[in-house]
């Protein structure tokens, strides 16, 4: 997977929930033929890697025990691995992450950046795979208390910071760091979009960066019918697509997205063009629609 990290991208990351209680796609893919079944809908739609995850992490979700999250993935992982499908895990649990990894996964795509399992970076370490490492101020149950920064660009570019030089620190080599804003989590929809807003000071840290927006809530608000019901969540996907291709465009190294087909054929356009790149705007410019 070195080739996959140094790709000039853009990579593709499909999301398959083996929950029952993800905001987006819970449910669906619950029985294992199913969640297989997606899997490979979402490879020869386009993605480079289908992320599996067998934990909710949508806003005041309760936890669940490692061997219920290792019983759902692990099945669709073999599976999928024997398809010839490249799979990520998406787990903060070193024994999980182990057992993916075990079963043919071949990326680390965890949401605590390595905080919530002190063995995980061992686990990452040893296996010399790519390692996700989102932002993350901690677990779903807590994380709206959470979601409060002095400035949060900065603030998320110093904490990514500390997870850095923590993998760095336990060994994990430098190319194998992948590094995400985790829109969403601990962070208010004004949080979300100063961060898509200001992702060049999260690219100047020189690690790729994934950028994870597809269906969140804070699209859903921001397209709002006019007595202020959010947008229901299948139907952000124009807006996930915009999103991912000017994060992309800004040098955004791939997107976790749940529609591969629309964001890939967004990012074929996108190539086509000559891989057009956004300048930043001038200092003091007004961005509208933030606040
Ligand atoms: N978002 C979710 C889950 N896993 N992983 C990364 N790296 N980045 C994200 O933004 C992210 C993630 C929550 O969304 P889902 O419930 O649709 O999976």
């Amino acid at each position: 997977m070195t080739d996959l990290v140094r790709a000039p991208g853009p990579v593709v990351m499909g999301v398959l929930n083996v929950t029952p209680d993800s905001f987006s796609d819970g449910g669906r893919y619950a029985d294992l033929d199913a969640a297989v079944g997606h899997g490979v809908r979402l490879r020869a739609a386009g993605a480079h890697l289908v992320d599996i995850g067998g934990e909710s992490t949508r806003p005041g979700a309760e936890r669940i025990d490692a061997a219920t999250e290792a019983d759902r993935v692990l099945p669709v992982i073999r599976e999928l691995t024997a398809a010839g499908v490249p799979v990520s895990i998406d787990t903060s649990r070193a024994r999980v992450a182990e057992a993916a990894l075990g079963a043919g996964a071949v990326v680390v795509n965890d949401v605590s950046g390595g905080l919530a399992d002190p063995d995980m970076a061992r686990v990452v370490r040893d296996a010399g795979c790519p390692w996700v490492l989102m932002h993350w101020r901690g677990h779903s149950r807590e994380m709206r208390e959470l979601a409060s920064y002095t400035d949060v660009v900065a603030d998320v570019r110093t904490e990514l910071t500390q997870r850095i030089d923590a993998a760095l620190a336990a060994g994990v080599a430098a190319d194998r760091i992948v590094i995400d804003p985790g829109l969403g989590f601990a962070k208010t929809a004004a949080h979300n979009w100063e961060l898509s807003a200001r992702l060049p000071e999260l690219l100047d840290l020189g690690y790729p960066l994934l950028f994870g927006a597809s269906r969140k809530s804070y699209l859903g608000r921001l397209l709002a019918a006019p007595d202020g019901t959010p947008r229901p969540t299948a139907q952000r996907e124009a807006a996930t697509v915009a999103t991912s291709v000017l994060a992309v465009a800004t040098g955004a190294w791939g997107v976790r997205v749940h529609d591969v087909r629309a964001t890939a054929d967004a990012l074929a356009v996108w190539v086509a063009t000559g891989r057009p790149r956004m300048v930043p705007a001038p200092a003091g410019h007004e961005r509208e629609g933030q606040r």
